[in-house]
């Protein structure tokens, strides 16, 4: 009963890591999270841990007021697979921007997270 248990929870410990690996994570971005700009970014870059799908990847932006900027479309890198970026219109106003992405990896699985950068000429 014991051996039973404690193979379990190894398997357990096992399936965990396995999804970690294989989920996306978001590891910089160019702004980069909670960085100050001088001037609102025009293209917006994002690295993750591994490859992203294209299909089940976006990012959505809202400026200082709050209101949605137009972002996009997102598109990989040819070269890095972990990267992406998006054109970013109407960004400009002084203040703190908010980044939100959902991306997947090999396994499918969304994942999605936000960070903020703020512009301060
Ligand atoms: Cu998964």
């Amino acid at each position: 009963m014991k051996a039973l248990v404690f193979a379990a929870a190894l398997g357990a410990a096992a399936l965990t890591g396995v999804a970690a690996q294989a989920h996306a994570v978001l590891r910089s971005g160019n702004p980069a999270p909670a960085a100050v700009v001088k001037t609102a970014p025009k293209t917006l870059r994002l690295q993750f841990n591994e490859a992203v799908i294209p299909k089940f990847t976006s990012l959505t932006v809202a400026g200082p007021d709050g209101r949605p900027l137009h972002a996009g479309p997102v598109s990989v890198d040819r070269k890095n697979k972990a990267v992406v970026t998006a054109p970013l219109h109407g960004a400009g106003a002084p203040g703190v921007y908010k980044v939100q992405w959902t991306a997947a990896t090999g396994d499918m699985h969304k994942m999605s997270g936000a960070y903020t950068f703020t512009v301060r000429p």
